[in-house]
């Protein structure tokens, strides 16, 4: 096979330099996972951001293995002969003994080679497979389980694979990297076959954790106490548990995405991880400070358009005034934090009502749910402000053709004249077609489930229907955001940039990728200290709040305690200026470079070390004792404004608070981010801080 080369990645302050010697010439690497080049949920992310990275440390020996999607396909993946002698062979083989098995390249950054498994074709051979599964480790499953039917061929396919591959005259050294339990069984099978591979094992959400938090169980408090194997049977999940759970135990290097998660995983997989690697982003630095904070002030402009169509007839706040905040992601009421978001938004429409700010703030809800299509009164808005807007088009024409008659006589025009009785009348009726008798909805579609959807019911509990006394206004879209769509035509990145605030109080949270995209995005957001992103940026960050990431207490506070923090977050956030927003926003932007891959890819780097020590100790060795954690680094505290956005004072003294014009933020902007620069080099905290600069 080719040659693969290794990699030096980004040194960040505080962390040594990471220029790991270790020979990779004849090594391969598989990464095996149910979401390659078929999105499900966040492991799709994972797998595709980091393509690019692990691309350029592999070469033409990294392989992803999937599963085969027709749809997903079409789209993402060229279809090409196998390039690599001993893989072409081995699907050959499989191809010619039944299994349906394609090569590509998957269409992202990075272009990697995939290997698509279509399990459906081979569903022939469940049956006997189960039986050999529950033969060789007692795991029966039931076949009502799809999804659990689908790891069994996925799993057995893919050790099928895998195997023929050691069978070559000089097999490489293979290490195959195993995502989620969907992929474990082939992990498993590996190591039953004692077949000479290298194998790591990654979860990025325990089954059991995903279950017990989604019910009324007090998780954190508890972990110690679980019966595991009753809870999973209670949930009819005990086989996906006994696949998980084997995985784990079966895998030379076990890894979860972090450290809560390691420490649950503990408990409930009976196994901690051997190395936690977090999950990073793809980021992409724009040459000019000012250009994400002007996609801003873009993508806000096309937010604003929704919400004037949205509250027709209502907009009686001032949009330059109003906020907005957002929920994205699976709809899972709790587990995500959105009953005590609702809670919250109450609590803070109450706050800005008793102290008469002119603020409105508009929160988001950005979670899919069974719907049959838009509602007729949320599509009315659109077309009655595009209508409104028309009208103002034809007047604004009428109203230039005669001023320029007027001119062209050498007349200055009657004003009292200039509109005429048609133009009063075309415009009467627009104004008229903006009555309405109900209030702006709040959800945009029809849900299947009305009365029993979690968020309708607790935004009837609240009473916050988008009533002119109400600060707070809510539009739940049931829907991932779509370009294309009739009614809110923007992708989710576009729709994030036009935001002030994410906020994602999540109860289960693994990671949590959802905060850390805003944070590439310069947008602020709330996390909690029970997600993985936020524990592991109050560990490497002296002062979140600063930089615009809040971290929420949910794990040593109460509900209501939580609620309480939050409301004050959600109200010290309305209270900033424009300016602050803009100062905070560059601070969180400048915390990217912590969430990329190529910083944060050293950890699957050293995983992958790991499992070759531990699979071939004669060809590899690796210093168990090496520093892998990051703790010791941390961000300082920005230099030139104090820590909370709602104390701090302005940092030009040319500020007064009627001048809020672009050209002070900009200036301030400059000046901060020299400040903290000049702070962080003499601090001495940061030889290698911003690469490039030392
Ligand atoms: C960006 C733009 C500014 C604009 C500002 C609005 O910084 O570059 O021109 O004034 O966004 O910020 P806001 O927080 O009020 O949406
Ligand atoms: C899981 O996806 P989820 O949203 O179901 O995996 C993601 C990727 O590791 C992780 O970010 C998330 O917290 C987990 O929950």
């Amino acid at each position: 096979m080719p040659l693969a080369r290794s990699l030096s990645v980004t040194s960040l302050s505080g962390l040594e330099e990471w220029d790991e010697e270790f020979d990779l010439e004849d090594a391969v690497l598989f990464e095996i996972a149910w979401e390659v080049a078929n999105k499900v949920g966040g492991i799709y992310t994972v797998i595709q951001t980091k393509a690019r990275l692990t691309a350029e440390e592999w070469g033409e020996n990294y392989f992803l293995v999937g599963p085969y999607v027709e749809s997903n396909v079409r789209t993402q993946v060229e279809l090409i002969e196998p390039t690599n002698p001993v893989l072409k062979r081995t699907i050959d083989k499989m191809n010619s003994s039944g299994c349906k098995v394609y090569f590509g390249r998957w269409l992202i950054e990075g272009s990697p080679y995939v290997v698509l498994i279509d399990v459906a074709f081979t569903a022939w051979s469940l049956d006997s497979w189960k039986r050999e599964l529950w033969d060789l480790c007692d795991i029966g499953v039931p076949w009502f389980d799809r999804e659990a039917n689908d790891a069994v061929l996925f799993g057995f396919l893919t050790a099928w694979l895998l195997g023929e591959v050691t069978q070559s005259e000089e097999p490489p050294h293979i290490v195959a990297h195993f995502h989620e339990w969907l992929a474990g069984l082939g992990l498993v099978l590996c190591r039953h076959r004692k077949l000479p591979i290298a194998t790591i094992f990654t979860t990025h959400a325990t089954l059991l954790g995903r279950y017990l938090c989604a019910g009324s169980v007090d998780f954190y408090n508890k972990l110690a106490d679980f019966n595991v194997d009753k809870e999973a049977g209670d949930r009819q999940i005990y086989h996906r548990y006994c696949l998980e759970r084997a995985a784990a135990h079966c895998a030379h290097v076990f890894t979860t995405v972090s450290q809560i998660t390691a420490i649950e995983a503990e408990y409930l997989l009976k196994r901690a991880p051997d190395i936690v690697t977090p999950n990073g982003l793809n980021v992409k630095k724009f040459s000019a400070v000012h250009e994400f904070q002007n996609l801003h002030a873009q993508s806000k402009n096309r937010i604003q358009e929704f919400v004037r169509g949205h509250f027709y007839g209502h907009l009686d706040f001032n949009l330059d005034k109003t906020l907005f905040l957002f929920i994205a992601g699976r709809y899972e009421f709790s587990n995500k934090g959105a009953d005590i978001f609702l809670e919250a938004l109450a609590r803070l429409n109450y706050l800005l009502r008793v102290n008469h700010s002119d603020v409105t703030v508009i929160a988001f809800f950005i979670m899919p749910a069974r719907t049959n299509n838009f509602n007729v009164e949320t599509l009315k808005g659109q077309a009655v402000r595009k209508q409104l807007w028309d009208t103002a088009q034809t007047v604004k024409e009428r109203f230039g053709k005669k001023l320029y008659e007027s001119l062209l006589v050498g007349q200055l025009p009657d004003v009292s004249k200039i509109l005429d009785k048609e133009d009063f009348t075309i415009m009467k009726r627009a104004i008229f077609a903006t009555q309405r008798q109900c209030q702006p909805p709040i959800c945009t579609h029809n849900m299947l489930e009305d009365s029993g959807d979690p968020i309708l019911n607790c935004v009837r509990r609240i009473g916050l229907f988008n009533s002119s006394a109400d600060r707070v206004k809510i539009i739940f879209h049931p829907e991932f955001l779509s370009s294309t769509s009739p009614l809110l035509p923007m992708d989710y990145e576009e729709f994030v940039r036009g935001c002030h605030l994410g906020v994602f109080p999540s109860y289960y949270e693994p990671w949590g990728y959802t905060p850390a995209e805003c944070t590439v995005m310069g947008i602020p957001s709330i996390s909690t200290n029970l997600s993985g992103f936020g524990c592991f940026m109050e560990e490497h960050i002296a002062d979140p709040s600063a930089y615009g990431i809040y971290i929420l207490d949910r794990r040593y506070r109460g509900v209501d305690e939580s609620c309480n923090q939050l409301t004050s977050f959600l109200f010290q956030f309305c209270k900033q200026s424009r300016r602050q927003r803009i100062i905070q926003r560059n601070r969180t932007e400048r915390l990217s470079e912590l969430l990329d891959w190529r910083y944060l890819g050293r950890y699957y780097i050293s995983a992958r070390h790991m499992a070759l020590a531990k699979a071939f100790p004669d060809t590899y060795m690796y210093d168990l004792h090496k520093p892998t954690s990051t703790s010791g680094f941390r961000y300082p505290r920005p230099a030139s404004v104090p820590p909370s956005p709602a104390l701090s004072r302005h940092s030009s003294p040319r500020h007064s608070e009627a001048e809020d014009n672009d050209e002070d933020e900009r200036y301030d902007e400059d000046v901060e981010a020299e400040k903290d620069r000049v702070n962080i080099l003499s601090t001495g905290h940061n030889q290698n801080y911003f690469p490039g600069l030392k």
